[in-house]
């Protein structure tokens, strides 16, 4: 049975908003692409010294399990030509899970609803934009309720349709 996962995207390298139109085109090969987010302009967090980011939120119909997911997310980041020099660190693309239907994943490889989502505004605004009601299956919030309580100051604002 398929599930509606929720996908966060990233880069901060090179054209990012062409690396972002990229990553959605290539997600159609591991589903159906069901909504994509506006782009955001949003200022790096968590290693701050990197330059500023692009952002979106794209919920994607997946036949996959979570774990197939993500291999499929890699596979693509990497063909994107995405390196890992510095952890948290500047970007090509980046392609992250947020939620997987109500799944819940807790394995040393990956954790599922992602781990930082509730405390990243690059996130949530434009979650919020795509899926406000969608609950938050260990928190029990809807990510409209999770962006209202999120810690502020990050600055976070819509650059463009996507
Ligand atoms: N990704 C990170 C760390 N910090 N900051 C912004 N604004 N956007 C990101 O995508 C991002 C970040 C680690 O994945
Ligand atoms: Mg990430
Ligand atoms: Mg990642």
């Amino acid at each position: 049975m398929p599930h509606l996962a929720y996908l966060s995207l990233g880069s901060n390298i090179g054209d990012r908003e062409a690396h972002l139109r990229e990553a959605v085109r290539r997600l159609e090969s591991a589903g159906m692409v069901r909504s994509v987010s506006s782009i955001y302009e949003t200022e790096p967090v968590e290693f701050t010294e990197q330059p500023q980011f692009l952002n979106c939120a794209v919920s994607l119909e997946s036949s996959s399990t979570p774990e197939q997911l993500m291999v499929q997310l890699l596979t693509i980041e990497k063909a994107m030509g995405r390196q890992r020099f510095q952890k948290k660190g500047p970007r090509t693309i980046d392609l992250d899970i947020l939620l997987f239907g109500d799944g819940v994943v807790d394995t040393p490889g990956l954790t599922i609803p992602h781990p930082a989502m509730q405390y990243r505004l690059f996130v949530l605004e434009p979650l919020a934009e795509i899926a406000p009601d969608v609950l938050h299956p260990v928190l029990n919030k809807t990510v409209r309720e999770l962006l209202k309580e999120a810690p502020p100051g990050q600055r976070v604002h819509k650059a463009q349709e996507m």
